[in-house]
């Protein structure tokens, strides 16, 4: 026998009021939150030990890292910045309940940027607000090019690609010009751009995208999140 109890309480309308509310609660003292998406392993981390290397000399940063399990993402990006690590249990993305505990908890809470690394995943994330002013999905060259098209909530809900990987290049057949219309494709006002985490090619243009957003930020113009 099934029995419905009504709790008298929309959850799902509940965790996206606490979202916006975080994200205004940010905007106001100056902190640009932004949320890393993608499969696991398309480099999500590497890249934040790079940004926080070459981003940290001119703006303040924290993250908080999502898993489902372990604090091994946590541990290698202490050396570079202020990090607390958000562990699901099982569940295949973060909550804003679980962000707002882990941003109590930093040390710094006033940085200029805090990055949320998602749990590595291209389906559930996309559907939860975490109170960020932009979404950033990362696609690594070896996942392949047709990728954007097979999971288009998670690129209509972005604002910006950033292609990984770049140096594995000459070894796989990844068209960046078809990732990249394939992606416009679900959302024309996606901003594209290229990494390798490991040569460093194009983390100038990365820095450069991020403290242009948290100007923008500042003067009241935060990009919309297409959620
Ligand atoms: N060749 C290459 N390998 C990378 C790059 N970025 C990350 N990796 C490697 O890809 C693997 C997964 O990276 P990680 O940052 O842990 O990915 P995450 O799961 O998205 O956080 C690791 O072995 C990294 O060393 C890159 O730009 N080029
Ligand atoms: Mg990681």
């Amino acid at each position: 026998m099934t029995r419905t109890i009504s709790v008298g309480v929309d959850l799902k309308q509940q965790l996206k009021a606490r979202a916006a509310h975080f994200r205004e609660r940010m905007a106001a003292q100056g902190t640009l939150v932004v949320n890393l998406v993608s499969s696991p392993g398309a480099g999500k981390t590497q890249l934040l030990e790079r940004t926080a290397v070459a981003l940290g000399e001119h703006l303040s940063l924290a993250v908080l890292v999502g898993d489902l399990a372990t604090n091994r993402d946590a541990e290698r990006l202490a050396p570079y910045v202020p990090v607390r690590q958000l562990t699901t249990g099982g569940a295949c993305h973060l909550e804003i309940p679980l962000v707002e505990a882990g941003f109590e908890q930093l040390e710094n809470q006033r940085p200029d940027i805090l990055f949320i690394e998602n749990v590595g995943n291209l389906v559930c994330p996309a559907s939860h607000d975490l109170g960020e002013h932009m979404r950033v999905v990362l696609l690594s060259v070896t996942e392949g090019d047709d990728k954007p098209g097979k999971y288009p909530k998670m690129y209509r809900t972005s604002d910006a690609l950033v292609i990984s990987k770049i140096d594995l290049l000459p070894y796989v057949p990844f068209d960046v010009s078809f990732a990249e219309q394939d992606a416009r494709t679900i959302q024309p006002d996606l901003k594209t751009l290229s990494v390798s985490a490991v040569t460093g090619a194009g983390l100038d243009d990365w820095c450069q995208f991020l403290m242009q957003a948290h100007e923008q930020l500042k003067h009241g113009n935060a990009t919309s999140h297409c959620n």
